[in-house]
């Protein structure tokens, strides 16, 4: 939490980031962006695709690097890529930066390990300072990118003429607050979050939904679920259920749906209304106070309001927390889970 304050530096109201300033030129000058990554940190790419063609309004492109390095993909010297790795040594991510460099691109890293491979190979970047991370599993490196992102998408907004300098001093001022957010989320939350988890432990399967900005928290919840507890779960846009998802749905699928009051808040409803019918079981993340989706969901999670494009920094703390919960009721080790590494290296 200190290091997403410490991020901000408020300065005669101008914000100043570290890495982002030096580059702001050369981020406002180019074509598009294409933001590499791989797993939890293409996640967070997601949703940075969300902010900055919302902010900024420069064409977004994100890609795991895992397929961007062996696909040949259209990149040039106008081109900018973001690569983001917690680790900062993800064989792949490296590998698809080694092939955006030799194009002319300039790249530019979100690192959590200081020194790492990826930060010192990158022509610029910021580190997230999130801390060591313990366990395999991404969990606070995960916030800490979608802060730089929204710091990278407000910046970059304001300095090409997109965001007006009233509504760059809302948003900034209104990140500012989301660390006493995640503070609370995380006080108030963490009992009914375990008491919902006692109830899915022999759970063999999860659908997560979410709409926009927190469609990418949908997907990963799912992640974290898999990862620690090697239960199956999928993420899915809300509005993509019909298309499919939907004939999964009957007493015994458990479906998270990420509701906050905002976007299209009204379309979640008729989303809950539509899982209700089939008699899928919900576990509802909505704001305080919230009624529509409370009064339908078998159980609920409430995380204090924001816009849009910070809420899922909230979300993903309940989601976070969920995981854990059933993956330790399940007598999984959280912090080493199977099969997977912290850095993969190959
Ligand atoms: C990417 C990643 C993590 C995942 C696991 C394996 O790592 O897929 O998101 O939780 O640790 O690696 P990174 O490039 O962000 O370090």
């Amino acid at each position: 939490l200190d290091t997403m304050r410490g991020r901000l530096l408020v300065d005669e109201g101008i914000i100043k980031m570290a890495g982002i300033w030096d580059h702001l030129e050369r981020l406002t000058n180019a074509e598009r962006i294409i933001i590499i990554a791989c797993g939890t940190s293409w996640h967070a790419g997601l949703i940075g695709e969300y902010l900055i063609e919302e902010f900024a309004r420069v064409p977004v492109e994100v890609e795991y690097a895992s397929e961007f390095r062996y696909r040949n993909p259209i990149i040039s010297s106008k081109d900018v890529v973001i690569a983001i790795s917690q680790s900062g040594e993800t064989a792949d991510t490296m590998a698809a930066i080694k092939l955006a460099k030799e194009k002319g691109a300039f790249v530019y890293g979100i690192c959590n390990v200081v020194d790492s491979s990826i930060a010192r190979y990158t022509d610029a970047g910021s580190y997230t300072h999130a801390g060591p991370e313990i366990g395999v599993a991404s969990t606070k490196a995960f916030t800490a990118q979608l802060t730089i992102l929204s710091l990278i998408a407000i910046k970059l907004g304001n300095h090409n003429g997109n965001l007006g300098k009233a509504d760059f001093m809302r948003l900034i001022t209104e990140l500012d607050a989301i660390p006493k957010k995640v503070e609370d989320v995380l006080n108030s939350v963490d009992q009914t979050v375990k008491t919902i988890a006692s109830n899915f432990v022999d759970a063999t399967n999860f659908l997560y939904l979410g709409r926009g900005y927190n469609f990418p928290a949908a997907l990963e919840g799912a992640l974290k679920l898999k990862e620690i507890s090697y239960i199956h779960a999928e993420g899915y846009p809300a509005a993509e259920m019909k298309h499919g998802p939907i004939a999964l749905i009957d007493e015994n699928m458990p479906i998270v749906i990420i509701a906050p009051k905002v976007g299209h808040y009204d379309k979640i409803v008729s989303n809950v209304q539509e899982i209700k019918a089939r008699k899928g079981k919900v576990i509802a993340i909505v704001n305080k106070g919230d009624t529509q989706v409370s009064a339908m969901a078998d159980y609920i999670i409430e995380i204090p309001e924001t816009s849009e494009c910070f809420s899922p920094i909230l979300a993903s703390i309940p989601l976070q927390l969920l995981s854990y919960y059933i993956a330790v009721a399940r007598g999984a080790n959280v912090d080493q889970p199977r099969n997977l590494a912290k850095s993969v290296t190959v």
